[in-house]
C-alpha cells in the first residue's frame, strides 16, 4: 500500500470501527501551534499546568520520528435540549443544574481511547513493518483541534471549537500520533476546509462571562468551563452571578452557533444521559420518574432526573462516597467532590428561588450546614449563596 492508500484504509476502517469522521494531518502542517507561546505567556491557561508542555508545540517531541497525526471525531449530541432552550427553575420545582452535554453520559476518554487502540491494532495487522503509535484523548500533549483542522475535519471557529460543516461542533476528537509515512487528508498545497463563521458574532456575544478576548482566542481563565471543571479554589466572586445554574461545563457558545441547529443526533449508549438513582428520590419523585418514562411527557418533565438537569440540592448534599459512587466512569469525576459542592452552592445562589416558596426553607437549611463545613472552600461558597439568595429577595 502507498500512503494514499493506507490513509484511505484508516479512514474505512475508523468508520467500521465507529467513528463519525477520520483524516491524517502532517505533524508539519499544524501552524496554529505558533499562537500557543503567545497564548500561555498572556496568561489564559490559568492553572493548567499541563498546557506549559513544551511538547505541545511539536508532536515530534511527543513520539521521536513522528509523521503522522490520525485525528478521529465522535458525535456526543444526544437528543437532549440545549441550555438555552431548557425551561428555566421557576418556584414550584426545586431547582436544577445544568451539566454539559459532553459529560451526561460515560467518560468520553475511555469511550473514544477503547476505539483507538482497536484502530491501531488493526494497523498493526494491516501495516507489517515496525512502527510507533501512540493514542490520546486530552490527555496527551497534542493540540487536538489544531491537528483535527488539518486532517481535514473542520474550522476552527470564533468560539474556538472544531466546527465540522455536517455534524457541527459537538465532537470528541481523539488521535494517534504515528512513525507511520500516511498521505495529508489535505494534500500539500491545498487549504484545510474554509472558516465558515463569516460575520457571525454568536458565540461572542452570547458568553456570560466576556470570555472571549478577540474572535478565535479564550481567555480560560474567565471561562466557566475551567471555573467549574479545572479550577481547585474559590471561584473569583466576579463571575459566580454570570454563572447562571452551570454546575459542570457550559454549552452556550456551542448552543447558540447555527451549525449545531441541525446536528445530527447520536444514539451511542455510551453518551445518553445518565439517569439519578431512585433511592435518592422522594416517593413523589419516583412517581414523577415513572410518568417520565412514559414517552408522551412533556419537555420539563423529560429531563428532570438525568445528569443533563440534576437537582441542585441533591448535588450540594451529596457525600464523598456518593459522588465516587455516582460518578464513576463519568467525566464529572474530574471536578471532585468538593469542586461540584462548590459549584452546585453558586448555582443555589444564583436560584432566584423566592422567599415564601417551598423549596426556599429547605434550600436555606441546606446552605446552613454547608456553611459550617470544616472544608472553608465550601463553607465560603455557600455564605456567598445565601447572601445573594438574600439580595435576590430583596430586589422582588
Ligand atoms: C485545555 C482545554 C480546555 C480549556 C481551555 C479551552 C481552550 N479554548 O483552549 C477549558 C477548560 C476552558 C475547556 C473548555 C471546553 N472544552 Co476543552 N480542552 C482542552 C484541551 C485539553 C487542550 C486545549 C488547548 O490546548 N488549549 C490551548 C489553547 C491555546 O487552544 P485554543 O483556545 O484552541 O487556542 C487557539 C487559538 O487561540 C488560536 N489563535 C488563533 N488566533 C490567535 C491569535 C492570538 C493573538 C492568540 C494568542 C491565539 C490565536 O491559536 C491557538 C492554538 O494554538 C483539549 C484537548 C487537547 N489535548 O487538545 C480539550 C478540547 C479542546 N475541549 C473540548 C471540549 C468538548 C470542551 C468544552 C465544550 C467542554 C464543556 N462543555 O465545558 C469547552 C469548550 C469551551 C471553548 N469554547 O473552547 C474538545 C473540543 C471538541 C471540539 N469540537 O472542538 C477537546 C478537543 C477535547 C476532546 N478530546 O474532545 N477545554
Ligand atoms: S463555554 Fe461558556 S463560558 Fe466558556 S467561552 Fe463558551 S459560552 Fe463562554
Ligand atoms: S456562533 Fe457564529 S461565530 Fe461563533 S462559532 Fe458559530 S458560526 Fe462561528
Amino acid at each position: 500500500m502507498n500512503p494514499a492508500e493506507r490513509t484511505q484504509w484508516i479512514g474505512d476502517q475508523a468508520r467500521v470501527i465507529g467513528f463519525d469522521l477520520c483524516g491524517v494531518a502532517s505533524v508539519d502542517a499544524l501552524a496554529e501551534l505558533s499562537h500557543l507561546h503567545e497564548w500561555l505567556g498572556r496568561g489564559y491557561a490559568g492553572e493548567m499546568k499541563y498546557l506549559h508542555d513544551a511538547r505541545r508545540e511539536d508532536p515530534r517531541l511527543v513520539l521521536p520520528g513522528a509523521r503522522s497525526v490520525i485525528v478521529v471525531a465522535l458525535n456526543y449530541n444526544s437528543p437532549q435540549p440545549y441550555s438555552t432552550k431548557y425551561p428555566q427553575t421557576h418556584d414550584a420545582k426545586p431547582p436544577r443544574g445544568w451539566i454539559s452535554r459532553y459529560a451526561w453520559g460515560d467518560d468520553y476518554h475511555g469511550v473514544l481511547a477503547q476505539r483507538l487502540e482497536a484502530l491501531i491494532s488493526e494497523m498493526r495487522v494491516q501495516f507489517p513493518e515496525p512502527f510507533n503509535a501512540r493514542a490520546y484523548v486530552d490527555t496527551g500533549p497534542i493540540v487536538e483541534r489544531v491537528a483535527a483542522k488539518y486532517a481535514g475535519l473542520g474550522w476552527l471557529a470564533k468560539n474556538t471549537c472544531l466546527i465540522n460543516d455536517h455534524l457541527g461542533s459537538w465532537l470528541f476528537l481523539g488521535v494517534i500520533v504515528t512513525t507511520l509515512d500516511l498521505a495529508p487528508s489535505v494534500a500539500t498545497g491545498q487549504a484545510p476546509p474554509a472558516d465558515h463563521c463569516g460575520t457571525c458574532t454568536a458565540c461572542l456575544d452570547a458568553c456570560p462571562t466576556e470570555a472571549f478576548v478577540a474572535p478565535y482566542v479564550l481567555d480560560a481563565r474567565r471561562c466557566i468551563s475551567y471555573l467549574t471543571i479545572e479550577l481547585r479554589g474559590p471561584i473569583p466572586e466576579e463571575f459566580r452571578p454570570a454563572m447562571g445554574n452551570a454546575v459542570i461545563g457550559c454549552d452556550i457558545c456551542q448552543d447558540v452557533c447555527p451549525w449545531n441547529r441541525k446536528s445530527p443526533v447520536t444514539q451511542l449508549a455510551e453518551f445518553q444521559p445518565r439517569q439519578e438513582l431512585e433511592e435518592h428520590k422522594s416517593e413523589n419523585d419516583v412517581r414523577e420518574i415513572e410518568n417520565s418514562n412514559n414517552r408522551s411527557r412533556n419537555p420539563s418533565d423529560e429531563y428532570q432526573f438525568s445528569f443533563c438537569a440534576p437537582e441542585l440540592q441533591w448535588l450540594a448534599s451529596l457525600t464523598q462516597q456518593d459522588f465516587s459512587r455516582f460518578f464513576r466512569n463519568s467525566a464529572v469525576k474530574r471536578a471532585k467532590w468538593r469542586g461540584l459542592v462548590r459549584n452546585a452552592c453558586v448555582a443555589l445562589g444564583n436560584s432566584r428561588v423566592r422567599r415564601d416558596s417551598t423549596q426556599r426553607s429547605r434550600i436555606t437549611q441546606l446552605l446552613d450546614r454547608l456553611a459550617t463545613s470544616q472544608d472553608s472552600l465550601i463553607s465560603e461558597h455557600a455564605r456567598w449563596a445565601q447572601e445573594r439568595l438574600a439580595a435576590a429577595q430583596d430586589s422582588h
